[in-house]
Parts: structure tokens; C-alpha cells; sequence
């Protein structure tokens, strides 16, 4: 298997401006002839090379004639001698119920739907599968119409009818050109919410949600989450929606979260069905931004779409940008920063750090769906962040204008959109725009001198970028700081010289150095304020500096972040054996902080999280899983007892009447829930557990009762846990809660459990959210049973792996995750974990998918 390198891109030989499809459907036997204005782009006379797999051709023809002067290769079909302007006719055969890899046409319980970014469209039919060849669609479906009543593609329905037969057909025209990988179809039987949106131009535009039948009242939420996305982009962007109707699908089988098709979304029904009995406030933010990601995509992906696949972040970094905005304006900024930063910390440094590093537009791909990762889609997102902080926001939005003025209809590149935005503003680019080749994590170090003699406090930033496993040699980056500095008695003060501007500092060389004349020794610098770059920091702060940066700072995410720094620090002395280390001072001004922000529950939440066991990897080398583990929770344990009778303080105040999804609300919701789990480290916590579930009137109340179960004790857990099964049982989504709590739950037999789980009737291995619940919960958050000491979990993960390979690598892919981040592990736990990487290399008919993580994280 050889990789495909950017480098080597070329324009396409041959172009497609017109495509007209015409699906007959049947279960196994779907029959696709299309028909294709072909155009050579370049004098030469190469032969026409078509993408196209597991595919049964039955006819070629080119101008009305048979053709056969052609070759069937293993990815596809070359054409020789073919004129320079053509109309080439293919018919194929597809078998969408066999199609257990959901990439191409398949069936959904029944319902047909096409996924097909990056590359299945060439499961559908022969095709100039990439990105950069885009064409006018008309589509054909016909089929049965007692069973298929509603028939869907992209863009507009021009005529329909029905045939003698019992079926019915209807034609679909899409205006725009796209790339194939925008194309989509559904067919089946829903329930169907209805609205209208009027643009700020005053056009009407019909919105239709399809669910399954008996969930419509489950997709309110997520038509109104639409209204919403697409006045915010108006208001925001000036960015209009550009076509008649728009129209959400929901499947219940899905690869991943969502897909912006022109005019034609395809739903995980996970991030469109929401209501208080059955959604965590979680989900309906998830909901909530992933509509709002998909409608943004029709800007930011269809009117500018990506030349090829190495330039992905074009698209996926500035549209998680933009839901990242949305979100923030719709609820509140800073909850939302932390999320964000969580994702980045948790995952996206591990991912650095494995042998899947690569940067946000990699150089180098065997399977291009194996590059849909938290570092091209949330680092990604960051640094376009970083541009928008450098240019302001008016600045930010010129580019934006600028960038569709120039490329709306065009396939175009990374340097085409930083091009854009350099335009903009003075601001030079040149050097900050490596953030797109260079991949790692850098280093921030943080250090202060101070010479009495001339009563001068130097302060040095130093930036480190360290050889990743894809690219030995690196450079220094431009990063934008944003800091803050802190006097002994709360006061900010500002250094001599050297800021780019208020509280921001750029860093562009090695070491960057701020003095203070005059102004003592004692300065607290806050540095990184609301996370202003992808960087990890670290800083000669002492405890209670971070006590006083949480009392004084500014910027909010500093205060939250200086908590956790100081849990950081914490529970370093619990791991290194000598939690006595932690002074009574330190415990009291832990105490005063959460006291002091009472009434502010969005920030308490926050800071009552002790940093996850995923993130303390990404700061330490040679773990001691087990050690590490259990100083975070011992750690949790005692700062609960410490603070008990605060914390019971809290979590009455937050109770609220009714529910409703509101920012407020979601807050001190949330807030209440964090206390539950940490007091569930006391016997006092029984009771309100069990009276929280029972009285609980929405899904965030019943999860965060289960949740805090789960840590205090099995047996109630199981008790719980038995009765949300009986509630729920026939609903597969709800359910996949309950999996994913028993798969994390921390017990000796936990295999024999997930035996259990994957017998147990509502569980399916077609079926990726299910998969996701029990086999991901496990493997990337059930740290004592994934990482056991004799290896069974790792093992366990392969055995799986094996198997699902077989029908679905894009979800095994994404599994194997866990099992490559080895890195941050003592030697003995590394050759365990690579002991399983080997089993899964010596498979012979391992997928390309796994084949390229892999053999990564075993060279
Ligand atoms: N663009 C799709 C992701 C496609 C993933 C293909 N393996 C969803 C999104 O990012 O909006
Ligand atoms: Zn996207």
C-alpha cells in the first residue's frame, strides 16, 4: 500500500460538466446508469482513468455507441482512445443491503441514503471521484412507492410520477456544480417536520427534517437549532442560504456525525432527536452545533470547496470555527472555551504525540477517512482562531469576504485562504501560515528572573518544538500569547515593552523575554489566556500563585485554567507518593475559591472537574497507568471530604422547578451534577443518588445520578441502572447511554460484562453508535479495564477490531485509537499494547484503514 503524497498533486486530464443519474432501486440489486459530459483539460492524449469500486459494470457507451475499448482495474476503469468531448453513458449495479461499510448507497433500517465524502462515491458508479471535478447533477430515483413514499437528492424536485408497475419516480436538479463527494440520496418512508426561513434578501426557503416515523416531536429542537444557524450566518457573515429548499435526514446508521450534501444533509440520528425525557443538555448542544456545522459547511465547503484531500481543513478547521462562534453566542462563551480546550488537550495532544502526528493539512495519506481528526478539524479550528485573533474581528471578516469574492464556485487550497485573508489586514502572514505544515505540539515555557541591583524582573518565553513522529525536523512557530500580569496585591501591571498589543504577545523566535523596571519581584505572569494558541504551557508558578491568578485574572479561562493547574499539581504529589506536600494553605485556598464563586455555578461547574486521566497523560512520560489513576481519584476523594459540607451547600442551591434547555439552566444543572460526582467519593452521597434518579424529569438529572452511581458504589449502580433499562429498552439511542456506562464502569470482571453487552438484544455490530457505546466507552475512557496489567483489555480491543475490520474499517479505524497512544506508557505497557498492534499487522486482509494506523504506531 503506497501513500499518496500532496505534493504530487495534478490537475485532473479530464473534466465532467455535466452529470445525469438514474437510479432504479432495489434492495440487492440497484441499477445506476449515468451519464456523463466528459472534456479533456489538456492536449495530451492520455486515457480516461474513472474511480470506481465494488461496483458490477453492465454497459459502456460513448456518443449512443457501445464502447469497448476499456480496462476494469482493482480501483477503477481506464478508457482509451476517447474523443476530447464526449457524452459517456455507464451502467452499473450496486447491492446497497449488502453494504455493510455504510460508505456509497446503502440501507438504514430500511431506508436508502449515500454517504459518500471522502471517496464512495465511486461505489456508486465510475466516476472522476475528487474533489476538484465539479459537475451539474440531475438525478432519476425511481422505486417502490408503497415502501419508498419519500424519494430525496440534492437541490431542487423537477418533475415526478408513477409508473404501472407499483413504483414512482422523480427528478432532482441541483443548480450548483459539485463534487461528487457532495452527492446524495434518500429513500424511504418518515415523519416530516415542515417550516419556512425567510433570508435577509427576503427569499423563502422550504426546510424539511425527515425522522423515523414517531420521533417528529423528538426533531423540534433541531429545526429550530436551523432557523438559528442561518440567521447567525447572515448576521455574523453576511452569508446567505442559496437554494429553495433544505432538507436534514436522520439515519440511524451512520459512520460519523452528520453530512452537509448540498441541500441534503445525512443525520446520525443522535445529533438530530432531542427532547428533555431523552437528551442530555450535552446532546442537545451537540445537536445544536452539528446542525449548525453542516449549514455553515454550505458556504465554507460547497460554494468553496476543498482541490484535494490534503487541503481538508479548508473546509472542516473554519466550519468548526464557526459552530465553535455560533455555540458561544447562543450559550455562553467560556463553558464553551473549556470544551474546546478539553478536546484539544484530551485528544488532540495525544494524537500529536502518537504515530498518527501529522499536521492540520498532511502531507502524506493511504486512507483519506482516516484523516477526519480532532487535529485537522480542532486544531485546525485553532488556528484559524489564532488568524482571528491577529486580525481582529472586523479584520477576520474582510478576509472572509475577500476569500469568496475571489473563490465562490472553485475548488482552492489552504495558501488560497490564507492568501485571502493576508489581503485583509498589514498583518503578515508569511510566517504564521507554518501552523499549517508543521505538525506537534509546542511548548510554552514560562520564566521569571529578577536582579535586585537594578530591581528588574525579566520574564522569558520560550517556545520549544520538538520532533514528531512524522517530522524530525521542525521550526519555530508564530504564536500569539495572550498574558496578563499580576501584581501581589491583585493590581495588573505591564511590562516595559515588547506587547503586540494589549495583553497579547507574539511569540515568532525561539525566546521572547518581557521586563518590568521598577515595579519588585512579585508579578504573577497569566499567560495563554482563553487558550490563545495550541500550545502546552509550562511556567514557574508556585501553588499559590495559581490560588491568586484564579482571584485576580482577567480572563476567565485563565481562572478556571490556574484550578487546574493547581489540581495538576496536586495530584503529582499523590503519584509521587507524598500528598503531604499539599499544604493546609492550599486546601483552604481551594476552599475559598469554590466558596467565593457560589454564585457563579457556570464557573464552579467547571472548576469542580479535576482534570481527566487523559489529559494528565499528555504532561507526564512513563505512566504508571494504575498509580496515575488512582492519585487523581484519591486526589477527588479527599478534596470532596475537605469541602463536603460546601459542596452539599452547592448542590442544594442548584436545583431548578422545570426544566428547560436554557444557558442558565444548563449551568447550574451542570454545576449540581459535578458536585454529585464528587460528593459520590462519601457514603452521605446514597441518598441524594437515589432520590435525584427517582425524581429526576430529564435526561442530564437521570445521567448524572447513573454517573455518580457508577462511582459510588455497584450495587446501587446496578439497581439504577436495571430500572433505566426497563424504561428504555426499546430506545436504541437512549440505550446507548446505558451501554456506554456499563462498558466505563471500574470492575474486575468488566470483560465478562462487555460479553454480556454485546449479546444483549438491542446491541448490533452494524450498527456504528452502537459499537461506539460499548467497544469506544471501553477502550477510551474505562481506564482500569482497557489498561489492565495482564494485557486481556488490550487484547480484548483487538479481538474485536479482527472482526469488525471485516465489515466496517472506518469505525475499526477510529477504535484502534486508544491501542496507538502508547507513548506517554512505561516500557512493559508499551510492549503489551504494541504485543496487539503486531496481532492486528499480521492479519493478511487487514483494511487499508488499519493498515496505515497501524503500522505507524508500530515503526
Ligand atoms: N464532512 C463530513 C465528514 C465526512 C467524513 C468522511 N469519513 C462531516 C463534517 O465534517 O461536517
Ligand atoms: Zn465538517
Amino acid at each position: 500500500l503506497v501513500a499518496k503524497r500532496r505534493e504530487d498533486y495534478r490537475a485532473p486530464e479530464f473534466t465532467i460538466t455535466d452529470i445525469a443519474l438514474d437510479f432504479t432501486l432495489d434492495p440487492s440489486a440497484t441499477k445506476v446508469v449515468s451519464e456523463l459530459q466528459v472534456k479533456r483539460q489538456d492536449n495530451a492524449n492520455a486515457p480516461l482513468e474513472l474511480d470506481g469500486e465494488h461496483l458490477q459494470l453492465l454497459e459502456v457507451a460513448i456518443d449512443d455507441l457501445p464502447f469497448g475499448d476499456y480496462q476494469q482495474t482493482d480501483s477503477g476503469l481506464v478508457l482509451n482512445n476517447v474523443p476530447d468531448a464526449f457524452t459517456l453513458r455507464i451502467v452499473t449495479q450496486v447491492n446497497p443491503s449488502e453494504n455493510k461499510a455504510l460508505e456509497g448507497l446503502y440501507l438504514s433500517n430500511g431506508v436508502y441514503c449515500t454517504q459518500c465524502e471522502a471517496e464512495g462515491f465511486r461505489r456508486i458508479t465510475y466516476y472522476l471521484d475528487r474533489p476538484d471535478v465539479l459537475a451539474r447533477f440531475t438525478v432519476k430515483i425511481t422505486g417502490d412507492k408503497a415502501s419508498l413514499p419519500t424519494m430525496l437528492a440534492n437541490g431542487n424536485p423537477i418533475e415526478q410520477g408513477s409508473n404501472t408497475d407499483g413504483t414512482h419516480w422523480i427528478l432532482w436538479q441541483d443548480p450548483f456544480p459539485k463534487p461528487s463527494y457532495l452527492f446524495a440520496l434518500v429513500a424511504g418512508s418518515f415523519d416530516q417536520l415542515t417550516d419556512t426561513f425567510v433570508t435577509q434578501s427576503g427569499k423563502s426557503v422550504a426546510l424539511e427534517l425527515f425522522v423515523d416515523k414517531g420521533k417528529r416531536q423528538r426533531g423540534e429542537f433541531a429545526l429550530e437549532a436551523l432557523k438559528r444557524s442561518m440567521r447567525w450566518d447572515e448576521e455574523v457573515f453576511g452569508l446567505e442560504y442559496d437554494l429553495d429548499i433544505y432538507m436534514i435526514v436522520a439515519v440511524d446508521f451512520f459512520n460519523m456525525g452528520a453530512m452537509e450534501n448540498k441541500g441534503l444533509n445525512v443525520f446520525n440520528s443522535k445529533f438530530v432527536l432531542a427532547d428533555q425525557a431523552s437528551a442530555t443538555d450535552e446532546d442537545f448542544f451537540n445537536v445544536e452545533s452539528v446542525i449548525a456545522h453542516e449549514y455553515f459547511h454550505n458556504w465554507t465547503g460547497n460554494r468553496v470547496t476543498c482541490r484535494d484531500w490534503f487541503q481538508l481543513s479548508l473546509k472542516e478547521g473554519l466550519t468548526v470555527f464557526r459552530d465553535q462562534q455560533f455555540s458561544s453566542d447562543m450559550s455562553s462563551p467560556l463553558s464553551n472555551r473549556i470544551k474546546q480546550v478539553r478536546v484539544m488537550r484530551e485528544h488532540q495532544f495525544a494524537e500529536d504525540a502518537s504515530a498518527m502526528s501529522h499536521p492540520i493539512r498532511p502531507d502524506e495519506v493511504i486512507e483519506m477517512n482516516n484523516f477526519y481528526t480532532v487535529t485537522v478539524y480542532d486544531k485546525g479550528a485553532e488556528v484559524i482562531r489564532m488568524m482571528h485573533t491577529l486580525l481582529g474581528a472586523e479584520g477576520f471578516r474582510a478576509g472572509m469576504d475577500e476569500y469568496f469574492r475571489r473563490h465562490d464556485g472553485q475548488a482552492v487550497t489552504c495558501d488560497d485562504f490564507v492568501s485571502a485573508m493576508q489581503s485583509a489586514t498589514d498583518i503578515d502572514l508569511t510566517h504564521f501560515s507554518r501552523w499549517y505544515s508543521q505538525s506537534g505540539t509546542p511548548r510554552v515555557e514560562v520564566k521569571r528572573a529578577y536582579d535586585a541591583a537594578s530591581n528588574k524582573l525579566t520574564v522569558t518565553l520560550t517556545q520549544q518544538n520538538l520532533a514528531t513522529a512524522d517530522q524530525s525536523e521542525k521550526h519555530d512557530l508564530y504564536i500569539p500569547l495572550q498574558i496578563e500580569f499580576l501584581a501581589a496585591d491583585g493590581q495588573h501591571v505591564a511590562p516595559d515593552s515588547g506587547m503586540f498589543r494589549d495583553n497579547l504577545v507574539i511569540l515568532d523566535k525561539p525566546v521572547t523575554e518581557l521586563t518590568f523596571t521598577g515595579k519588585g519581584s512579585n508579578i504573577t505572569p497569566v499567560a495563554l489566556g482563553n487558550f490563545s494558541a495550541p500550545v502546552k504551557l509550562t511556567s514557574d508558578l508556585t501553588p499559590l500563585e495559581w490560588l491568586h491568578t484564579f482571584r485576580f485574572a482577567n480572563d476567565a479561562f485563565s481562572r478556571w485554567d490556574a484550578i487546574q493547574q493547581l489540581y495538576n499539581w496536586c495530584i503529582e504529589q499523590y503519584y509521587q507518593g507524598s500528598p503531604q506536600q499539599i499544604e493546609k494553605v492550599i486546601w483552604q485556598g481551594l476552599y475559598e475559591a469554590v466558596e467565593a464563586s457560589q454564585d457563579n455555578p457556570e464557573i464552579l461547574g467547571e472548576c469542580l472537574v479535576v482534570p481527566s486521566f487523559e489529559t494528565l497523560c499528555q504532561t507526564r512520560e512513563n505512566i504508571d497507568v494504575h498509580a496515575l489513576n488512582e492519585a487523581r481519584q484519591t486526589f477527588s476523594h479527599d478534596l470532596a471530604e475537605f469541602m463536603s459540607d460546601l459542596l452539599l451547600v452547592i448542590y442544594q442551591t442548584n436545583q431548578s422547578d422545570s426544566y428547560a434547555y436554557e444557558p442558565a439552566q444548563v449551568s447550574s444543572r451542570r454545576c449540581k451534577n459535578v458536585v454529585l460526582t464528587l460528593l459520590a467519593e462519601l457514603p452521605l452521597a446514597e441518598t441524594l443518588i437515589t432520590e435525584q434518579f427517582s425524581g429526576s424529569d430529564n435526561m442530564s438529572d437521570t445521567l448524572g445520578a447513573l454517573k455518580a452511581a457508577q462511582q459510588f458504589d455497584l450495587v446501587l449502580f446496578n439497581n439504577l441502572m436495571n430500572e433505566f433499562e426497563q424504561r428504555w429498552r426499546d430506545d436504541p439511542l437512549v440505550l446507548d447511554k446505558w451501554f456506554g456506562l456499563h462498558a466505563t464502569c471500574d470492575r474486575s470482571d468488566i470483560l465478562a460484562q462487555l460479553t454480556l453487552l454485546r449479546q444483549h438484544p438491542q446491541f448490533s455490530q452494524q450498527n456504528p453508535n452502537r459499537v461506539r457505546a460499548v467497544i469506544g466507552s471501553f477502550a477510551f475512557y474505562n481506564t482500569s479495564g482497557f489498561h489492565a496489567d495482564d494485557g486481556s483489555g488490550y487484547r480484548f480491543l483487538t479481538d474485536y477490531l479482527l472482526e469488525l475490520d471485516k465489515t466496517n474499517p472506518q469505525v475499526a479505524s477510529r477504535l484502534v485509537t486508544p491501542l496507538t497512544q502508547w507513548q506517554h506508557f512505561a516500557p512493559s505497557r508499551q510492549a503489551l499494547m504494541r504485543q496487539q498492534l503486531s496481532r492486528l499487522l499480521d492479519d493478511a486482509s487487514l483494511s487499508k484503514d488499519l493498515y496505515e494506523k497501524v503500522s505507524k504506531a508500530l515503526a
